[in-house]
């Protein structure tokens, strides 16, 4: 299943882009869209309501200020979103909780502020629940990340 990469604005692509590589380091389709809660509501109310449809496996979102671009579309799909807050004029608290502190009854995944590697690692969690392969290459992502930690000194 693919992954659909969304984000409020073309400025939040420096911060979202670490997503879209390591989804592709691990063979995962993505789809990149510019979409926002408050600019374009409709655009993203039918994108959410269509993503299974669709063929997305979950969506990450990525948003600054007020940023409510991950539970909108949570709100609208029930596939696992995943929201990455961007660092803003109030250094991304703002957006961190505007994302975070959704509701009882619609959830989202909050990632770290400008957290989009993580958004990326834990869609390939979702995903791996039911592909194998992708299970594997998790595995060894985590091996190599371990051992890369261990190799580590201080010149
Ligand atoms: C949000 O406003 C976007 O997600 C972005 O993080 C922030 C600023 O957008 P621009 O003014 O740079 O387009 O909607």
């Amino acid at each position: 299943m693919k992954v659909g990469l969304i984000m409020g604005s073309t400025s939040d692509w420096g911060i979202m882009s670490a997503a879209a590589e390591t989804l592709e380091e691990f063979g995962i389709t993505c789809e990149t869209r510019i979409m926002s809660a408050h600019r374009t509501p409709d655009l993203a109310a039918d994108y959410a309501k269509n993503a299974k449809a669709n063929g997305f496996g979950v969506i990450i979102a990525g948003a600054g200020g007020a940023a409510h671009l991950a539970g909108v579309i949570a709100a609208m799909t029930t596939i696992p979103v995943i929201g990455v807050p961007i660092k803003s004029k109030l250094n991304g608290l703002d957006s961190l909780l505007s994302t975070v502190q959704m509701p009882s009854g619609i959830p989202v995944a909050t990632m770290a502020i400008d957290g989009a590697k993580n958004a990326a690692l834990y869609a390939v969690s979702i995903l791996a629940l039911s592909d194998e392969g992708l299970a594997r290459k998790l595995d060894e992502f985590r091996k190599k990340q371990t051992q890369k930690v261990l190799d580590a000194t201080i010149q």
